[in-house]
């Protein structure tokens, strides 16, 4: 009942360490250090191996390292091997945290008042209240809906969009391709927060932007290919945006020469917004392996038809 780990190996160690103390009954490797492969039940994984029905044969269950799957190949994966994201506190917390400073930077102008210092200019500009703002996040999952509930307490108009209906409180909340326009159209800062499905792939289009008011900023937590990036900086360009904060991008990491890098009005990082972490992880797939064990639905099982 093996479990190999195969993602990043410093944090493998972690996971090793955590393994060992909290479940020394099941067996620990590092990728690429398999030993049986025909042992291996468990995979938790960043990308799973090519071709894994071949080179891990006796697979159950294959547990993401982070809370997407759309990295994976699954076409390789049979269908008796469950695949399970990961949901445990530490990715939430820190993408809340994330996207809440993002929030407050451009609600309190701090792009305006960097390019301010850059020409030694002491000026304030006027304070818009916070409930004046209307901040909106496609996506009302784990993510999404944690993101609002935090956003919701400075006072923001907050709203969401889902592909079915939800309820949160004190959050708008639209449904389906059909609301998505009325959605767009009240919204000042647009924060994405949707897995990378076929559906969601290049969504973040020029005429999406163009259906956002005038003067919007748009956050980018989900997925790199969820966006057309030359549609960004045309809308940036021509002012209809006033600011991107990007975490994701397609290629990562963009090329030296990409105009992001340099862009007044953008701002980058490294795909960090949140990361799974190791003491929490590991807690959530023991509980999985558990719940495997019994029979019981584990939690994150994904929906291979929905792509998420
Ligand atoms: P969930 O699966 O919990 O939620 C996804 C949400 O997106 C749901 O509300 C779902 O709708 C909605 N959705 C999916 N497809 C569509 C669609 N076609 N139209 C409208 N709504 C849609 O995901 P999480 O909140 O856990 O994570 C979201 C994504 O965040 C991840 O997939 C990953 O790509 C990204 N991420 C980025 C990180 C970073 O560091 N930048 C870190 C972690 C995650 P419904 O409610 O109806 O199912
Ligand atoms: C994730 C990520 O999906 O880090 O967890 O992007």
């Amino acid at each position: 009942m093996t479990l190999l780990y195969k993602a990043d190996p410093e944090r493998g160690k972690q996971w090793a360490q955590l393994f060992a103390h909290k479940a020394p009954e099941i067996p620990f490797r590092l990728w690429p250090d398999t030993g049986d492969p025909a042992a291996v039940r468990f995979l938790a994984a960043w990308q799973p191996p090519e071709d894994p029905a071949r080179t891990l044969p006796n697979l159950e269950v294959i547990f993401s390292v982070g809370a997407g799957i759309d990295q994976f190949d699954l076409s390789g994966v049979p269908e008796h091997v469950a695949v399970v994201r990961m949901i445990e506190p530490g990715i939430v917390e820190g993408m809340v945290e994330y996207v809440t400073q993002s929030v407050l930077t451009i609600h309190r102008d701090l792009f305006d008042y960097g390019l301010q210092q850059q020409q030694r200019v002491w000026r304030a500009l006027p304070v818009r209240p916070a409930a004046s703002r209307r901040v909106g996040v496609l996506g009302l999952g784990m993510l999404g809906s944690a993101v609002l509930e935090r956003l919701r307490l400075f006072g923001f108009a907050c709203a969401g969009w889902s592909r079915s209906p939800r309820t949160l409180p004190g959050v708008e909340c639209y449904a389906g391709a059909e609301a998505l326009d009325a959605f767009l159209a009240r919204t000042d800062i647009l924060i994405c927060l949707l897995p990378l499905t076929e559906a969601t792939r290049g969504l973040l289009d020029a005429s999406l932007f163009a259906k956002l008011p005038q003067g919007a900023s748009f956050i980018n937590v989900g997925r790199g290919p969820q966006l057309d990036q030359q549609a960004l900086l045309d809308a940036l360009d021509r002012a209809h945006l006033r600011n991107a904060i990007l975490d994701v991008a397609d290629p990562e990491p963009l090329p030296p020469e990409h105009p992001f890098w340099t862009h007044p009005r953008v701002r980058l990082t490294p795909h960090i917004a949140s990361a799974t972490r190791p003491e929490t992880a590991v807690d959530v797939v023991l509980e999985n392996i558990r719940r495997h064990r019994d029979g019981l639905p584990m939690l994150g099982l994904i929906d291979r038809t929905r792509g998420y």
